[in-house]
């Protein structure tokens, strides 16, 4: 198990062309995470400089209550990117990778997306660009960043099936590239899953790079409260929450949410989550997760990475 500390060390020494030493440990699930975040970290350097964020003093590594697992965590920010962060679990049972991030509000840029979670028997994965404006009515961001992408998305559609019924919001969220998908732990797949991790974190940082800042007062508006949005969602509905509530218990795992993993939800905006989310306002079995309301059974855009669902849709 690599910590923080370690790992910087580990960065250093690479830097300064020293010896690089590795700890492995023994687990039964045979993924590690730490070579994505530190190639999203090696390959974002190349684009930007990279600075390390005020949240990196308080949220950095802890141990599960039992002892037995370690979180691992890693901040940064850089000139259009608001926050860089990643969470990394591991225990005896599962290696956890929660790696997203968060463009300055200034553009309208998808959100890097990276949430997989492994056993040693099977795995849960979202690998997308999660599109800050809706794409399936608005064509023009549609157009704009994924019309390109289609193909990167179909060439791994066809190794990951699509991983079974979810909410129409979480469809919104994701784009007509994303990767949503369950398969069995095996060598094999975790290549083919670094591949993809590598080839979408690649075009998303080329986005990045031609991204023009947005001087118009309205669209600067739109683009904080699609953010707000997006963060209300995920730290209301992600299905981590469970895991981490038992590893670190209620209070740090709420903490860890809103302050940490879905940094700006308390600062972005005011609106709540029946504020955006109505629906789920009083429906206990939805607010658990349940399965009342899910669909998309399949993978709902075409080869063209045109819209199926009942939805509306651009053409
Ligand atoms: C399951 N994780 C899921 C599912 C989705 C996601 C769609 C399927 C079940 C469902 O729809 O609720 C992920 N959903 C997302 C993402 C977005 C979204 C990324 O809307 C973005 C917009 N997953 C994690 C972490 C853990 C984790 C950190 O990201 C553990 C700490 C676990 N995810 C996890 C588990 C399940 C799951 C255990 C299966 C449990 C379940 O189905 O409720």
């Amino acid at each position: 198990i690599v910590s923080t500390r370690d790992w910087r060390r580990r960065r250093r020494n690479q830097r300064e062309g020293g010896f690089n030493i590795i700890v492995s440990c023994c687990n039964s699930v045979s993924v590690s995470y730490h070579k994505f975040v530190d190639f999203a970290l090696d390959e974002t350097s190349l684009h930007t400089h990279l600075f390390p964020s005020p949240l990196q003093e308080k949220f950095n590594s802890m141990n599960s209550k039992d002892g037995k697992g370690q979180l691992s965590m890693l901040s940064f920010q850089a000139e259009k990117i608001r926050l860089l962060r990643s969470l990394i679990i591991e225990s005896e049972t599962m290696q956890v990778l929660d790696f997203t991030v968060f463009p300055k509000v200034e553009y309208d840029l998808p959100i890097f997306c990276a949430n997989f979670f492994s056993t040693a028997r099977t795995n849960i994965v979202v690998l997308d660009l999660n599109p800050l404006h809706d794409i399936i009515n608005q064509c023009d961001y549609k157009e704009k960043y994924f019309k390109s992408l289609i193909p990167l998305g179909l060439k791994y559609a066809e190794h990951f099936p699509w991983g079974g019924k979810l909410t129409s919001e979480s469809i919104t969220f994701f784009s007509p590239i994303v990767i949503w998908t369950k398969f069995t732990s095996s060598p094999q797949n975790y290549d083919l899953l670094y591949a993809a991790f590598r080839d979408y974190y690649k075009v998303w940082l080329d986005l990045v790079g031609k991204a023009v800042k947005e001087t118009d007062e309205s669209q600067l508006l739109r683009n904080i409260q699609a953010q707000h949005r997006y963060l209300t969602w995920r730290a209301e509905k992600d299905p981590g929450q469970g895991v981490l509530k038992k590893l670190i218990g209620d209070t740090l795992a709420k903490d860890m949410l809103r302050s940490f993993l879905f940094n700006g939800v308390d600062e972005l905006g005011s609106k709540t989550f029946s504020d955006y989310f109505p629906q789920y306002c009083c429906d206990e079995g939805n607010k658990k997760g349940g399965a009342i309301g899910k669909s998309f059974e399949n993978r709902p855009w075409d080869a063209k990475g045109e819209f199926l669902g009942s939805l509306a849709s651009c053409y």
